[in-house]
């Protein structure tokens, strides 16, 4: 066994001692953690399936609460034996296949924390992830959609000063193989984790160079799953389908996958997002609940008045990520058949719902409310002065499950959050007579690309690096289907290259796909503010004016 050494987690999460104490009073905040999650499942709905969708090798797999326990202590007892220690991260980049599930709950149980990639991540930005988490190990798929993840781990292996181990669900070629993993003696017991320490790494949507990563506690994201499955009525009952990347916040915790095995009902993993796979598992499995971004919904919606699949085991349909339109929201009852649930939350923490019981018109028209009784909404002005119920402003929170600070990110927290605490999310909203948020715009420079978040500044350090960009601005643009995409406003120096080449250089430098601007618009000079900074507003308009007249 070889054991490198990782740097300790760093372990502080910014919770002042009073407030501790008063979430634990009021009971959000318990000694339940992940590490025993699974065991104490396993034991109370045993041979009830937990999950089933295909494995890497895309053999479609049904597996017992107890199979998918035992599978993952002896993962975990595999992990320990090649040398990952309680406490290390573990990058998990998985597509939606069962050793997902697998893998999480084997490195919570090790306690290990796992550092959730999604995957269309590439190099950039899994090498920056292990790098700055001192990732012990990386856990990829072999091929998944096209992509060999094999390839990807090779170039983080040899880019990095002190490289992960890597391990890989199907064949793992020079790497190890998690069936080889899989046979090692049970695990030697391992001191428990506190309650109140760091369970895992999750990515911001970003807003500056580089993601940031987000330490979630134990005991503060397990109340914010127990109570997602009130609010949504999850029980045993309950068969999910998981149709976003399963290490998104979405269709993780709201209530997504761990709130479903929390309750004991059944996770269905799609293997495509298409609607036609997804209808067929609707059928086949009886589905109850789906979790979507808004692009997905509408292609639901069109797809619903052709189908010949039987749809209507669907009880309520959850749609965030991105606003989804009213226009859009009211057709959902009368054209899928379900409820539809809107829900807004963030990585960070803060998730609002839409209730079951609400009437159609507050359903369809706003973003929800949050979970908590003691989540703190504060609706500011440019200055931080609160503006009246109504009245748009910036959505500043804090709260029982909403974080105090990144992960090792000091200087980033000092803007990031308020002096007192609270989390400045970004996003604009207005607050109705009934505490509702109405999500009306974003204050951060981030495109939301279909749920999917693109940090401008992100994309445009990359674009500097041509040699033929003297400077460049990355701007949202209204578009039908995703609702924004990215444009980038380049302004050369020397040779006009083409926009496919900046294209091409973006994606050669290993960034996710997601992330290459979807335009490219060549200008001799940016507008400015009046204190001379770019005006990105401007450039928004400019393009909102040639689609309303192209
Ligand atoms: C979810 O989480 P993230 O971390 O990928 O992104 C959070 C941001 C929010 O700050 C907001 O800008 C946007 O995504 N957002 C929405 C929205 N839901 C998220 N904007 C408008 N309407 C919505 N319904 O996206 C996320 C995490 C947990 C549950 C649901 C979504």
């Amino acid at each position: 066994m070889t054991t490198s050494v990782r740097a300790p987690l760093e372990t502080t999460t910014g919770y002042p001692a009073e407030i501790v104490a008063r979430y634990r009073a009021a009971g959000y905040w318990t000694d339940e953690t992940f590490q025993q999650f699974l065991g104490a499942r396993a034991e109370r709905f045993g041979d009830a399936i937990a999950v089933t969708g295909p494995d890497a090798s895309g053999t479609d797999r049904a597996i017992t609460y107890r199979e998918l326990s035992d599978r993952a202590d002896r993962l975990a007892a595999g992990l320990q034996s090649s040398g990952v220690q309680p406490g290390d991260r573990v990058v998990v980049q998985l597509p939606n296949i069962v050793e997902y599930v697998e893998v999480i709950f084997a490195v919570f149980r090790l306690g290990a924390l796992p550092v959730f990639a999604l995957p269309a991540h590439r190099s950039q930005e899994i090498s920056y992830f292990c790098s700055f988490a001192d990732a012990a190990a990386y856990v990829v798929t072999d091929t998944h959609a096209g992509f060999d993840y094999r390839t990807l781990a090779r170039d983080v292996v040899a880019s990095a000063e002190n490289p992960p181990r890597v391990f890989v669900a199907g064949d793992a070629e020079e790497f190890t193989s998690l069936d080889e993993l899989r046979s090692a003696d049970p695990i030697s017991d391992e001191p428990a984790a506190g309650p109140e320490s760091v369970a895992f790494l999750q990515l911001s949507g970003g807003t500056t160079g580089v993601s940031k990563l987000i330490p979630r506690t134990h005991t503060d994201y397990l109340y914010s799953v127990r109570e997602s499955d009130r609010i949504c009525g999850i029980d045993e009952n309950t068969r999910l389908l998981v149709v976003l990347p399963a290490a998104h916040n979405f269709p993780m915790s709201s209530p997504g996958i761990l709130g479903v095995l929390h309750a004991g009902g059944r996770v269905v993993l799609a293997p495509d997002p298409s609607p036609d796979t997804a209808f067929a598992l609707i059928e086949r499995e009886g589905v109850t609940i789906a979790s979507l971004v808004p692009p997905l919904a509408l292609a639901w919606l069109s797809a619903a008045a052709r189908t010949e699949r039987d749809i209507s085991s669907l009880e309520v349909l959850q749609v965030g990520g991105a606003k989804f339109s009213a226009e859009a929201a009211k057709r959902v009852r009368p054209e899928l058949g379900c409820t539809l649930q809107q829900v807004f939350g963030m990585a960070e923490g803060l998730v609002n719902y839409t209730r079951l019981d609400d009437p159609e018109d507050t359903i369809v028209t706003t973003q929800g409310r949050p979970i908590s009784p003691d989540d703190e909404v504060r609706v500011v002005d440019d200055h931080g002065e609160p503006v009246p119920s109504g009245t748009s402003g910036h959505l500043l929170t804090r709260g029982p499950y909403t974080i105090r600070g990144y992960y090792r990110a000091p200087e980033h927290n000092s803007t990031a959050f308020t002096e007192d605490g609270f989390y400045r999310t970004g996003d604009i909203v207005r607050l109705t007579d009934d505490g509702y948020l109405v999500v009306e715009g974003r204050a951060k420079d981030q495109i939301n690309r279909g749920g999917e978040k693109v940090a401008a500044e992100e994309v445009e350090n990359h674009l500097l690096a041509h040699p033929a960009v003297a400077d460049v601005a990355v701007v949202s643009m209204p578009d039908q289907y995703l609702g924004e995409r990215s444009c980038a406003f380049v302004v050369v120096q020397g040779e006009q290259p083409k926009a496919v080449e900046l294209k091409k250089f973006v994606r050669g430098r290993g960034l996710a796909d997601y992330k290459v601007p979807d335009k490219v618009v060549f200008v001799d000079e940016f507008p400015v503010t009046g204190v001379g900074k770019i005006s990105k507003s401007e450039l928004r308009r400019a393009l909102e004016k040639t689609f309303v007249t192209s």
